[in-house]
């Protein structure tokens, strides 16, 4: 059932007789002095099938939503959603009059995380909540649809998509160019910035119905532990890794000065934020050619390797799946070949954001995907696939467990296995050969570190703004102006013009639009590495962790399972240990990895600025 992207959305009327067995059981366990053991197993039992019935209802909605974008599937998505969100918020609060038991723990764990299975709750009052689910369905529909009108040179305007877009922009290197698209994208949030605001108003009201002082507080209650140590725990992750970005940052902020010159580029501030071959500035990878070591050029680029053998979008797929079968995990089902959409239609809109569906929590996988035949995709893939590969270990569980350790583990698996598609892997499966001379690693670390260390502010930032706009801290009157204050302190990128309160460029990225939590990204982007190295160890690969692959690897490969197959029954920690033996999470990893480029950037940046302070350089108007 959950969707892996999206939250999930749901219907509910052959559901009037569990509702009445669930009136009489709430109202016996309040006339009681204390909820009984078989009062509260009989109202999980209730509330499990009542919600996973509702859960595939509305991801059907929701998938034929995703995949055919029309007023009418908007409407009926949203609807499925608000049926479901009625009975989980309904559901939700019912569950606190069990707050006061002494229940076994399973059972307390499964009340308690019926209480947080909302990712943007509803409110009780009908009207508010289908407001609210109207008002999602809307803003996922216009980002998906968003299109920016570029004038050519005769006038004539042509609307461009995001996936088009992108693809212009990763490979232009020429600033006005890149300027014109990083503004153009840029057009397609201001119309929803006041569902924006209105969404933090209906949400928050629903997570205070709840017991949780707003929407920022119960996402970060999601941890198994106090939400505020959940926050210090990810800024020591993040002071871990700072040094390796700030270094990365210093580098590249170099290479592009001498690429387009002082007046665009400042030596000490900012990076401009069209200039990193991204929408968002979040992955650098596409500016390898630019900054490549000249000696040390890694020779390997999986979109030629991909290209020169014809691999088409779904041997992309096939690949990736065998990858996985390789560990001893079984193939995909059938109908994940015949339901997935792999390329981008022609005829109709769809949200081309990649995702990975299990609808009906037996068998029914699928990802969503417009593939492009590039490496970043194949990437992309294999972190689908991994969303599939871990709904299916944990299928079996009760609906309340059927998720992962926490939402970092989730994003985290596929990108596990993609670490291990080095040049031997590439070479073992008949793409390139594998004649990597040692000292180009260097090249072939900076190429990784563009993709999976530039991330890391970015994962962090942006939960940090809306944790900040759902306590109201951030007023909306401040949304934009305090959205770039993020942007420049974490990541150290600036806006190329003066934006105003008229602009809402965080609603230009998938996850604000479309109301999914974003710190797992940053967590999962920490973790894989903490996987690889154990999953190397359980391997029995002792050289350099950006040398090892786990392709074929049957214990790499149980651990893995065993751990997945936890779902969410246990606190992460738990699962933390099954697979690394460890129960923090920790940066070492990540740090190790990145090793030798650390050395060599140091070797780089001596005597170049580091770090970057405000205003450098004003923006031009
Ligand atoms: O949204 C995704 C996946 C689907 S869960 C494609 N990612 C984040 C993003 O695109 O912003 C993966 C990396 C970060
Ligand atoms: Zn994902």
């Amino acid at each position: 059932m959950r969707h892996w992207i999206t939250s999930c959305p749901s219907s509910c009327l052959a559901l009037a007789a569990l509702a009445g067995l669930l009136g009489v059981l709430i109202a016996r366990s309040a006339a009681a002095s204390s909820a009984t053991l078989e009062d509260a197993a009989l109202f999980i039992e209730t509330a499990q099938a009542r919600l996973h019935k509702l859960a595939v209802e509305a991801d059907r909605a929701a998938w034929v939503q995703a995949t055919y974008i029309t007023d009418d599937t908007e409407m009926l998505a949203a609807s499925a959603n608000e049926r479901r969100m009625a009975a989980a918020a309904e559901l939700a609060r019912d569950a606190t009059r069990f707050d006061k038991a002494d229940l076994p723990s399973e059972l307390a764990r499964q009340l308690r995380l019926l209480k947080l299975a909302q990712t943007i709750p509803a409110p009780a009052e009908a009207t508010a909540r289908e407001e609210l689910t109207r008002i999602l369905a809307r803003m996922e529909g216009a980002y998906g649809k968003g299109k920016w009108r570029r004038k050519d040179e005769q006038g004539q305007a042509a609307g461009l998509g995001l996936d088009e877009m992108s693809r212009i922009l990763r490979a232009s290197r020429d600033p006005r160019e890149m300027l014109d698209l990083w503004r153009g994208w840029r057009t397609v949030s201001p119309p929803y910035r006041r569902d924006y605001a209105r969404h933090v108003e209906l949400s928050n009201a629903g997570a205070r119905e709840l017991g949780f002082a707003d929407v920022g507080v119960l996402w970060r209650a999601k941890y198994d532990m106090p939400p505020d140590e959940f926050s210090r725990d990810v800024e020591r992750l993040w002071d871990q890794v700072r040094p390796l970005y700030v270094s990365l940052h210093a580098y590249i902020r170099r290479k592009l000065r001498e690429a387009y010159g002082p007046d665009i580029v400042p030596e000490n501030g900012p990076i401009p934020a069209h200039l990193l071959g991204n929408m968002w500035a979040q992955d650098w990878s596409h500016l390898y050619p630019l900054v490549a070591p000249r000696d040390k050029a890694s020779s390997r680029d999986l979109t030629a390797l991909l290209k020169a053998k014809g691999v088409d979008e779904r041997e992309m797929v096939r690949l990736a799946e065998r990858f996985f079968v390789s560990l001893g995990l079984d193939p995909l089902p059938r109908t994940f070949w015949e339901r997935s959409l792999f390329v981008k239609p022609r005829d109709r809109e769809v949200v081309c954001h990649a995702s990975a569906w299990d609808v009906d929590a037996a068998d029914d996988l699928r990802i969503k995907m417009c593939i492009e035949i590039t490496g970043e995709d194949f990437t992309t893939i294999h972190h689908e696939l991994g969303h599939n590969y871990y709904q299916r270990a944990y299928r079996k569980l009760p609906f309340l467990f059927r998720d992962s350790a926490n939402d970092g583990f989730h994003e985290a698996i596929g990108d596990t296995i993609a670490l291990s598609v080095t040049p031997r892997y590439l070479a073992e499966i008949g793409l390139g050969d594998d004649t990597t001379r040692s000292e180009q690693e260097v090249g072939q670390l900076l190429r990784m570190a563009l993709e999976k260390v530039a991330f890391l502010p970015f994962g962090l930032l942006v939960d940090q703004w809306r944790f900040k706009v759902f306590s109201g801290e951030i007023p909306p009157d401040r949304y934009n102006q305090a959205w770039w204050e993020l942007r420049e302190k974490y990541q150290g990128v600036a806006a190329p013009v003066s934006r105003s309160e008229a602009d809402f460029d965080p609603g230009a990225k998938y996850h604000v639009a479309a109301g999914v939590p974003y710190t797992r990204y940053f967590l999962a982007h920490i973790l894989q590495f903490q996987f690889h190295r154990a999953l190397c160890a359980a391997a029995g690969q002792t050289g350099p962790l950006h040398r090892c692959s786990i392709y074929g690897s049957r214990e790499a490969g149980t651990r893995l399972s065993r751990m997945m197959e936890l779902g969410q029954s246990r606190p992460w920690p738990d699962a933390l240990e099954v697979l690394t033996g460890e129960r923090r999470m920790d940066a070492t990893a990540i740090l190790d990895y990145f090793a030798p480029l650390q050395a060599w950037l140091d070797e780089q940046n001596q005597g170049v600025a580091t770090g970057w302070r405000r205003n450098a350089l004003a923006p031009e108007e």
